[in-house]
């Protein structure tokens, strides 16, 4: 049948169905259903979470204090995210304020999160979408040497390391053995780079493998450990003593100058491995501009980075914020979380219940309350095993909307917005990548440009975690040695009733956490995260999510191998625990990919 959505998708569910469950290289578990036409072109799409985990419930009636530790292990992967997330919503609330190296820390370690999370992402969740390994085998090792040099000049990239690199290879694949590389669609026509690409990009897998550990120091000086570091409403958790006495654990110049190290590492790495990657990778698919969805349309993100303490106006905030509606760059629409009217969630097509489902709520008002039932398909049978049925409930996601539209956040958000907004910092690299690869402006709307605008975000927080570290060595120097204020620390000095909200930008996009304490516990906790937002199921008018949006006419070159959703979803980098915060028994794997 063929229908159209009010966001501007004409979709036909007549066609083949085609089911990925578990979709992998993700975090968490989801599932995607297409049908295909007789061309193979996709012209419906379904995306569902299947899983729940309820942290929203748990944390009712604790002590807003201990939020964040809570809501940080809502995922391992965007790790501290929600912890500051949740000390901003706490501190909102109660007029908390924090000083100026509390700020200086906070940034850091967000920042470490997000070129950790953007490295990782795409060398090891994303590139073998473009990348063939086995196709690496026949490469030539002295003209991989000669790509990498022509590349930039990243010191590994003589003949011999790309000699090696494929030996290791070749023993890993006569073995058998194929661990991570395993179950890749190898061969298939939609790849496209020349074997000595493939090396190359094969050889920095490895070395972001090993470089990713170094990343996330940062953490463990700052926060105690990772994942999950240590957080704390009113600051940071950690002292500061620049002559190393004192307080055990401090931090002294000797960690400081690490960190700095492992800053100056990350530029590197990014200049001459990262950035280069994409672009190179690129050039073979910049005839593949397929996967835009909703990014050309409707995008929001919410800014981060406060240059200021307590300053999250759009001024202080160096991650922009701002929605754009329709695709119409020219205006750059204000965000308020605490406006009911902008963000609301609704659950017509999510496995929840709501007193009026005709309705969405704000979250400060949201409720969740799981109401799991299968849908039926319209053979009138039990679907969740084999079809779901996208005309009932059908996910574990909720489906926010901004002003009524579905939204794409993420880089590629944060990334257009600041270009709207004619931002040299945003702008200047879009433009040079754009010029480069010899496309228009257009082009950013697509799978490959989320994962450019990824990695150029890459490239540009490390700049800014310098920036941050500079700021925070001179302020200590200047005598200020202040990291936390916990003066509105005791409950009985709160208010009966208060709320807030706190918001931050995660590797995946926009994210906040609205809170209600009561007296001094929490009365309602509600989050909406970038992949409750990407991975949104319909919503009551009808409109698709940004995964589903972004699948919509897609060809594939063949439908037993759905590479091409991968290659689409992975870019968006996905992540169900953070979208889904008790898995059903229906929720586990039931087929790897089915082809009806
Ligand atoms: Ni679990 Fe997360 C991020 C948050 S969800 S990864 O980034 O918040 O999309
Ligand atoms: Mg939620």
């Amino acid at each position: 049948m063929t229908s159209q959505t009010p966001n501007g998708f004409t979709l036909d569910n007549s066609g083949r169905r085609i089911v990925v469950d578990p979709v992998t290289r993700i975090e968490g578990h989801m599932r995607i259903e297409v049908n295909v036409d007789e061309n193979n072109i996709i012209r419906n799409a379904v995306s569902t979470g299947t899983m729940w985990r309820g942290i929203e419930v748990i944390l009712k009636n604790r002590d807003p204090r201990d939020a964040w530790a809570f809501t940080e292990r809502i995922c391992g992967v965007c790790t501290g995210t929600h912890a500051l997330t949740s000390v901003r919503a706490v501190e909102n609330a109660l007029g908390i304020a924090i000083p100026d190296n509390a700020n200086s820390i906070r940034n850091l370690m967000q920042l470490a999160l997000q070129v950790h999370d953007h490295i990782v992402h795409f060398y090891h969740l994303h590139a073998l979408d473009w990348v063939d390994v086995v196709s690496a085998l026949s490469a030539d090792p002295k003209a991989t040497s000669a790509l990498a040099q022509s590349v930039s000049d990243w010191p590994l990239s003589s003949p011999g390391y790309f000699k090696d690199i494929q030996t290791r290879l070749k023993k890993f694949v006569e073995s058998g053995q194929l661990g991570p590389f395993k179950n890749g669609y190898w061969g298939n026509a939609s790849y496209k780079l020349p074997p000595e690409a493939n090396l190359m990009a094969v050889a920095h897998y490895l070395e972001a493998l090993d470089f990713q550990k170094e990343i996330v120091k940062i953490h463990t000086i700052f926060g105690g450990k990772n994942p999950h570091p240590n957080w704390l409403v009113g600051g940071v958790p950690c002292a500061i003593n620049l002559d190393g006495t004192g307080a055990v654990g401090a931090i002294n110049m000797e960690r400081l100058n690490l960190v700095t190290s492992i800053i100056d590492q990350i530029i590197e790495f990014n200049n001459k491995v990262y950035v280069p990657d994409i672009m190179a990778i690129g050039s073979f698919y910049k005839e593949w501009l397929y996967g835009g969805g909703l990014s050309g349309k409707n995008i929001l993100a919410y800014g981060d980075l406060p240059e200021h303490a307590n300053d999250y106006s759009d001024a202080s905030l160096k991650l922009p914020r701002g929605a754009i509606i329709n695709g119409n760059l020219a205006e750059v629409h204000p965000v308020d979380h605490a406006d009911p009217e902008q963000i609301q969630e609704f659950v017509t097509h999510s496995w929840y219940k709501y007193p009026d489902e005709t309705k969405g709520l704000h979250p400060w008002d949201g409720v969740t309350e799981p109401h799991y039932e299968l849908g039926l398909n319209a053979k009138g049978t039990r679907t969740n095993i084999e079809q779901l049925d996208e005309a009932a409930k059908y996910s574990w996601i909720k489906a926010p909307r901004w002003r009524g539209h579905a939204m794409e956040v993420g880089p590629l958000a944060r990334w257009v917005i600041g270009y709207a907004q004619n931002k040299a910092e945003f702008k200047d690299p879009v433009d040079r990548v754009l010029t480069d690869l010899g496309l228009p402006v257009s082009a950013l709307f697509s799978t490959l440009g989320r994962t450019a605008a990824r990695a150029l975000e890459s490239s540009w927080a490390g700049h800014q975690m310098r920036y941050f570290q500079n700021k925070l060595i001179a302020n200590i120097k200047a005598g200020d040695s202040s990291t936390a204020h916990i003066d509105k620390w005791k409950p009985e000095t709160w208010p009966k009733e208060v709320k807030g909200v706190g918001f931050s930008e995660a590797p995946r996009g926009a994210l906040a956490h609205w809170i209600k304490i009561k007296d001094g516990r929490i009365d309602n906790y509600q989050c909406v995260v970038p992949t409750t937002w990407n991975g949104s199921p319909r919503d009551l008018k009808g409109n698709i999510g940004a995964f589903e949006a972004s699948l919509i006419d897609t060809p594939m070159s063949d439908p037993a191998q759905p590479l091409e959703i991968l290659r689409t979803i992975h870019s968006f980098d996905p992540c169900l625990a953070c979208s889904t915060h008790v898995m059903s028994p229906h929720g586990q794997e039931m087929a790897r990919v089915q082809v009806r």
